[in-house]
């Protein structure tokens, strides 16, 4: 027998036949001959994770001899994108897998299709989560991402009549390879009861929480490779169930609908994602989603992670915790009780270590969006907890009080405990007086947080506040997404670029090669055909030829502004239906909307409704003649986006400055040679920096010209009457051109925009117009168009989530590298 160490199965194409024939005759029961091609799709995964595991193993076993310091990402969202393609990647097993598939008959691109993408997040701080779990492997961090296995993700999006309907996310339903459960290492977590006091053997007064109620945690593990570097970290998933015990107790009692109660009650917590990302509801579930998930995270770390004899004084030595934005923040209290009430640890030690295990990240701005929890649903699921959080806020305010005396506005400005319009726990800043630090996510983001959103904080901590510019992973955007164009880098630079982005400077010289821009230009026309055929196959959209693509792709908000890009689209109609522009003299145009709305969230859902309106008519008339079209194809998701985003010329970043923490679609797109029309917000601002100010289309209003308008009363409807082009935009819209007639359809919008207009889409109308005719003119000159375009490829290397986590590693965490 062979007990050594593990070895992975061999990395040919023959090793790999082996494996997958192994998968698909004895793990799905099937010989290859009647196999389906979700047989055929599982067992490849397997077989490919059987390599992971192998490095998974080894991975584990370094860390227990090393002990080295570890990041816990702790975050409710992970929006992971397809496994499949990811992890053949990281093992460099891409080709070998073609073969081998191939070899059998079968073609790797029918498997590719049959993965169901983890969409287990909303959006950018989902997917932001899921490219620091990628840098952080691929840097060789020691790291574990801890989160929630929602059994359904983000909901499939579809169109009826132009309006958004949303089904249920079912992606589990055929199988999911990439996971391994592990209920021998389950998590009992408590919900509701009372405390009590008791004395203990050393008659030390303490406090216990008795719960009234208890759910099991599955862990799930998920494998987190490394970029071709052996390292495969863990992402561990949690599914709650019904604990044994107690519908033991129920069944007893003879109530047996209670105890089946019990069992949903239980099972509910893991249910479903909430799709809403910006103006969250206060709901129960949801923070029993949040507790659930990072109590099971720190017992898991503390009890299993951790080894047995750990001296827990050290934990600041062994942990960071970081909290992506406020969601995991009840980790705070639940520590402490970890540490007082179960461990016996006094409250001021508990305390000093606690404010070193943590730090928080702030993703907005809106004060809509900062989570608060009446003190009553709170006390009433986790007791001890609100004690604690009591606790903590009664010494935090003495130090207030000793800090600015006789403020006593301050005191309750800061207070962690909200008094109106009721009773609540501001979580954010619960986060901030227990974090070792605070970021925002932007270098303007984090002026903001420091200046407008925690000014009082910033005042007393000035050193907890620090920025970390966001990052995407440059393996799933740039080298997984653009194959053609990562080759031509690579024929260009040579390799080593893809784990060392900033090396993308290196192609500058190239922005002035003539073959260079030819090439450049070919790739990106065959990223569009590859998008055409996409589109075609998925959605039944036929794409004009030959046209500038501008894209739009993000989350519905108002704050976002949609709108405007609406507005564009409609003002360019208008010009060539009422005869004022000749149709040759507009430049062609494809525009492409993805985007889901919150479900509840009305006006969001108005919007869609509109963009599918002047879709079709736009796209129906022939006066247009095809040179404009819109495409919205349903249910963006990572996996179109990889698609999309490298076929992109234009890149729309319209937020209202001042609300877009950061974005990471900006980069993702500057990266794939788009340039940006956008404005100064978020991240857009840091892209301009870097790309140079002819490289990139700004408009708009900055921050502060919008405290400015504000302060002075915005009265969007002076900008209606004194703008000709937008009038007759809004009348058209307004006037039932789009919508068979129907005024009614589009009056919640139009009336919004002309009496509110909260995010001030015409005061910056002019100017978006502006600057989409610099893009026109630019566009024309195809020279110029590539040379731009080079120039953001080439200087957008700081866009690395590689170099965001470095960032993170230096400022926040203290923790290095292996090796
Ligand atoms: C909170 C409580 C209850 C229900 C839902 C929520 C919730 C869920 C998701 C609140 C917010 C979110 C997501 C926020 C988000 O995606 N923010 C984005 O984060 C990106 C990564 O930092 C930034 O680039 C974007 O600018 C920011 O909007």
């Amino acid at each position: 027998l062979a007990l050594g160490p593990v070895v992975s199965p061999p990395h040919t194409v023959e090793g790999f036949v082996k494996e997958f024939l192994h998968e698909l005759n004895y793990g799905q029961g099937v010989a290859l001959s009647r196999s389906s091609v979700n047989d055929q799709y599982l067992a490849s995964a397997r077989a490919v994770r059987s390599y992971l595991m192998a490095q998974w193993l080894e991975t584990q076993r370094r860390q227990r001899e090393t002990q080295a310091k570890s990041v816990a990402y702790l975050s409710a969202e992970y929006l992971l994108g397809r496994q499949f393609d990811n992890a053949l990647l990281a093992t460099g097993l891409t080709d070998t897998v073609e073969k081998g598939l191939a070899a059998c008959g079968i073609d790797i691109d029918v498997v590719r299709a049959q993965e169901i993408e983890p969409g287990l997040g909303n959006g950018g701080l989902g997917r932001l989560a899921a490219c620091f779990v990628d840098s952080l492997a691929s840097m060789n961090v020691s790291a574990i991402g801890y989160g929630i296995r929602y059994e359904f993700g983000i909901f499939r999006q579809t169109f009826v009549d132009g309006r958004q309907v949303e089904q249920p996310d079912t992606w589990l339903d055929l199988g999911s390879p990439w996971e391994v459960a592990h209920p021998e290492n389950s998590v009992q977590v408590g919900f509701g009861g009372r405390t009590e006091t008791y004395t203990d053997d050393d008659g030390v007064e303490r406090t216990r929480w008795i719960p009234d109620s208890n759910v099991k945690g599955i862990p799930h593990n998920y494998l987190v490779p490394g970029y071709q570097n052996g390292r495969v970290n863990t992402l561990r998933l949690w599914s709650a169930v019904a604990t044994q015990s107690f519908d033991l107790a129920i069944f007893n009692s003879g109530d047996y609908t209670a105890a089946v109660r019990a069992q949903t009650f239980a099972e509910n917590i893991s249910k479903v994602l909430y799709p809403e990302d910006s103006t969250p509801q206060g709901r129960e579930l949801r923070l029993q989603q949040q507790y659930f998930f990072v109590a099971c995270s720190i017992s898991d770390f503390l009890n299993y992670v951790l080894p047995a004899d750990f001296d827990i004084t050290k934990l600041p030595e062994r942990i960071i915790f970081q909290l992506n934005d406020t969601h995991p923040v009840i980790a705070i209290p639940e520590l402490m009780r970890v540490l007082v009430d179960d461990r016996g640890m006094a409250w001021d030690e508990a305390w000093a270590i606690t404010q070193q295990c943590f730090a928080y990240t702030c993703h907005t701005l809106l004060p809509e969006a900062l989570e608060v929890w009446p003190t009553e649903l709170l006390g009433k699921l986790l007791p001890r907890h609100l004690e604690i959080i009591y606790r903590i806020n009664d010494e935090f305010l003495a130090e207030v009080r000793k800090t600015f005396p006789g403020d006593e506005l301050k005191a309750r400005n800061m207070s962690i405990i909200a008094e109106y319009p009721e009773r609540s726990v501001r979580m954010a800043y619960l986060a901030t007086v227990a974090g070792a630090k605070v970021n925002g996510v932007a270098e303007l983001h984090s002026q903001l947080l420091r200046d407008k959103v925690l000014p009082d904080f910033s005042a007393m901590w000035p050193e907890k506040f620090t920025n970390v510019t966001n990052g995407v992973t440059p393996r799933r955007f740039i080298k997984l997404a653009n194959p053609l164009l990562s080759t031509l880098i690579t024929d260009t630079i040579g390799v080593g670029w893809l784990n060392d982005l900033e090396r993308l400077r290196e192609l500058e010289p190239y922005a002035e090669d003539p073959e260079f821009r030819a090439s450049f230009r070919e790739v990106k026309a065959a990223n569009k055909v590859r998008l055409r055929a996409l589109l075609e196959q998925r959605d039944g959209l036929v794409l004009p030829e030959d046209a500038m693509l501008d894209v739009m792709v993000k989350r519905l908000h108002e704050y976002k502004r949609q709108l405007l890009k609406v507005l564009h689209i409609v003002a360019l109609y208008d010009l060539v239906v009422s005869g004022q522009a000749k149709i040759e003299d507009i430049t062609p145009r494809t525009f492409v909307f993805g985007a889901k709305a919150a479900p509840g969230y009305r006006m969001a859902k108005e919007i869609i409704h509109l963009i599918n309106r002047v879709a079709e008519t736009v796209n129906n008339d022939p006066r247009v003649d095809g040179r404009l079209a819109v495409a919205f194809p349903p249910n963006y998701n990572v996996t179109l986006a990889e698609t999309l985003i490298p076929a992109a010329d234009l890149s729309e970043q319209i937020s209202l400055a001042g609300k877009e923490a950061s974005g990471t679609g900006n980069m993702k797109f500057a990266l794939n040679g788009a340039l940006t029309i956008g404005t100064d917000d978020g991240a857009n601002v840091e892209i301009r920096q870097l790309v140079g100010d002819d490289n990139f289309f700004l408009f708009g209003l900055s921050e502060p010209q919008v405290e400015e308008l504000q302060a002075k009363g915005y009265r969007p409807s002076a900008f209606y009457e004194s703008n000709e082009s937008l009038r007759r935009a809004i009348d058209l819209i307004a006037s039932g051109a789009f919508t068979g007639g129907d005024r009614e359809a589009v009056g919640p919008i139009v009336g919004d925009l002309l009496y509110n207009d909260r995010f001030m889409v015409l005061a910056d109308y002019q100017s978006y117009i502006e600057a989409q005719e610099r893009v026109d003119e630019r566009y024309a000159d195809p020279d110029a168009w590539s040379r731009s375009a080079i120039l953001n490829v080439a200087r957008s290397g700081f866009f690395s989530s590689d170099r965001a986590m470095t960032d993170y590693m230096d400022r926040i965490w203290h923790v290095s590298p292996r090796r």
